[in-house]
């Protein structure tokens, strides 16, 4: 196994990879920009590297300070978390040139996925159900966009290639405004991606969003997770995920699943992967893939009990995935909060000292958080200090658990979103189970 991980991130999520790394026995070096010096992740690991200044593009998002700290400190593997250089597939690619695991899909694999065009069209060609849209990128044929679009039926959504996770989008109700809106959102594609590629697919008007966990090792074995929902979001910021989404059939979930898992094959997928779905009217769609890590995965953990980093690690360094798809059971309904440093309704960032601090805790109830008393958030990053992930044996057990936990939280000096999340613990739609992409947005009054 290796004997020394670089974590290339922050956070909650440097927290939870130092400790599978731990629980490994792997050395750990972190990384750290000027203002994360007192984080509890650089108190905690073997060895931390100060890679610069506050703002992410001068430390984390720095490739060449990263891969420099992994060579003064001897690691042999970097993990970058999610969010920063998690999919950046450069970034991956220079880390295996210099002689160093990248804890990820193989380079060519983060390209793949991370230009929508060819993801799609590898997943349509290896059986995954898409959403009806243009063979690959339009071309610049106005008569063939117009065909294509007809043939579709409106609304349509024309997406960039480079976007993905809500970038680059804009939906089209009317043959008329069709074309201007594909020159506009070329253009947009263009400056903000560097790529004025861009596809067509039908617009989905109310679909919930649910997306399937799997894991691949290089020996061939590929093996799936189940699923989560992650519908509950706010301008494509998750803020409550659950596994299994409720209300779907488990049989039409499992032939699903294993579609996932031979697609993974297929393409020669290594490690965690993520395959994103809009689910409407009883039918799965793919739209995109995640390559990284993701903020969710608790959930997964907790009704398969795999520990997903441990298994990322291992498929990295050629170790075989630990488990056989005839050893994953589904336990029980797990849900997770994202809590996050802002005003609960107004959604300002609410950076500062936390000067009272305490977390929940009993049957059920799994807290991943860097923060502490006396913690101070910084201002220049993501407002998530923490998730509280909640589990029991039925879904209705978990959101018991879940409003008695956030009840529990005292978090004094700055403001959370622990307000609202208690809101939707007793929310009758939420309760009910399946609500779609736009009910929050719609329950805040906010026009997406
Ligand atoms: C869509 C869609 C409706 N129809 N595609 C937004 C994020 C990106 N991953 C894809 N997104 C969407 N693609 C079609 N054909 C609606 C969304 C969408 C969305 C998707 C998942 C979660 C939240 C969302 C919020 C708004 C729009």
């Amino acid at each position: 196994m290796f004997d020394k991980i670089l974590i290339a991130n922050r956070g909650e999520i440097a927290l939870r990879i130092l400790r599978a790394c731990q629980e490994m026995g792997i050395k750990t070096v972190t990384v750290h920009s000027q203002a994360d010096a007192e984080a509890k992740y650089v108190a905690l690991s073997d060895e931390s590297v100060c890679i610069g200044p506050a703002p992410s593009n001068l430390s984390y998002l720095n490739t060449q300070a990263i891969i420099s700290a992994a060579e003064v400190t001897d690691a042999q593997a970097i993990h970058p978390g999610y969010g920063f250089l998690s999919e950046n597939a450069d970034f991956a690619e220079r880390v295996e040139n210099s002689g160093f695991a990248f804890i990820g899909p193989r380079s060519e694999t983060i390209r793949l996925m991370g230009d929508k065009v060819s993801a799609k069209e590898a997943m349509k060609n290896a059986g995954v159900p898409c959403v009806p849209g243009s063979d690959g990128a339009l071309t610049d044929e106005p008569s063939e966009i117009l065909a294509t679009a007809q043939k579709i039926g409106y609304p349509i959504i024309i997406k960039a290639s480079g976007g993905g996770g809500g970038r680059g989008m804009r939906v089209v109700h009317t043959e008329a405004a069709l074309l201007n809106s594909v020159a506009m959102t070329k253009n947009e594609a263009q400056t903000t991606f560097g790529n004025p590629v861009v596809y067509m697919e039908k617009f989905l008007e109310n679909p919930r969003h649910i997306e399937f966990q799997v894991l691949a090792d290089q020996h061939n074995n590929v093996i799936h997770l189940w699923d989560r929902d992650c519908s509950l979001q706010r301008r494509h910021q998750k803020i409550i995920e659950e596994a299994p989404a409720p209300g779907v059939p488990e049989r039409q979930k499992n032939k699903l699943a294993i579609r996932c898992a031979d697609a993974c094959k297929k393409i020669n997928y290594v490690g965690a992967g993520t395959f994103e779905f809009l689910y409407e009217n009883d039918e799965f769609y793919f739209i995109e893939m995640n390559t990284r890590l993701q903020v969710e995965h608790p959930v997964t953990e907790s009704i398969t009990s795999v520990d997903i980093v441990q298994e990322q690690i291992k498929a990295a360094f050629g170790e075989k995935l630990s488990f056989r798809q005839k050893d994953i059971d589904i336990n029980g309904h797990s849900i997770e909060c994202r809590i996050n440093a802002e005003d609960p309704y107004k959604f300002t960032p609410s950076p500062g000292i936390i000067n009272r601090f305490h977390l929940p805790g009993g049957p059920g109830i799994r807290v991943d958080t860097h923060a502490y008393g006396g913690y101070k958030v910084p201002a220049h990053y993501d407002s998530m200090i923490g998730k509280i992930i909640a589990s029991g044996s039925t879904r209705e057990q978990a959101i018991a658990r879940m409003r008695i936990a956030l009840s529990e939280i005292v978090i004094e000096g700055i403001k959370t979103n622990i307000p609202l999340h208690i809101d939707l613990m007793n929310d009758l739609a939420f309760k009910n189970g399946g609500v779609s992409i736009h009910y929050l947005e719609n329950k805040l009054g906010i026009k997406s």
